[in-house]
């Protein structure tokens, strides 16, 4: 049952003047085996009603479409990327040095060493190759991260924005008062 098939398949979209669906944000992912970490970072980003798209871009397994992904990504539409990868997790990396557009990277867990080594092969980028990376797991923070990008240049998702901070600190206050109780 795979929520993806395809990046059209399951973009949430927006419409240009061509009334062609735009997804602003691409989020990878190396294998579908990553879906159950990487889902969290699309549901935010829905929640926050961003338009983006969904594929399995694989490093090692599908070099040239992870190139091709990289290198179309912004003529496409796309302005952040969030790129998810586990164990050797080439594929933020690789794709940040292909396109411009901002990458940032979410350390998936595998079975054998906690995350630690996808975080460790995302995060060790050579100076000049950049990605953001969060932490191991971290998907609904890169979603968030790509949501600040574009809320930078959108005054209704920095509204969203506000309000979605506003919302973390009333329920810290609501369960400090929980505990108090
Ligand atoms: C990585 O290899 C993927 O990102 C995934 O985390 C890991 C294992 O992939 P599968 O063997 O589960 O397909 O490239």
């Amino acid at each position: 049952d795979t929520p993806f098939t395809s990046p059209t398949d399951d973009a949430v979209a927006s419409v240009d003047s061509s009334n062609r669906q735009v997804p602003l944000v691409g989020v990878v992912m190396g294998s579908d085996s990553d879906w159950n970490v990487m889902s969290d970072a699309v549901q935010i980003l829905r929640d926050f009603g961003v338009p983006c798209e969904v594929d399995v871009v694989s490093a090692h397994r599908t070099p040239q479409k992870m190139i091709d992904y990289g290198t179309s990504a912004r003529e496409r539409g796309l302005k952040v990327i969030i790129a998810g990868a586990g164990g050797a997790a080439h594929l933020p990396g690789m794709l940040a040095a292909v396109t411009t557009l901002p990458v940032v990277g979410v350390p998936v867990p595998l079975g054998r060493l906690d995350g630690l080594d996808s975080l460790l092969s995302i995060v060790q980028m050579p100076a000049g190759v950049p990605v953001a990376t969060v932490s191991i797991g971290g998907a609904r923070n890169a979603g968030l991260i790509a949501i600040k990008v574009l809320a930078t240049s959108d005054d209704s998702l920095r509204i969203k924005l506000d309000d979605y901070m506003v919302s973390l600190a009333a329920q810290v206050e609501q369960k400090s008062r929980d505990l108090q109780a």
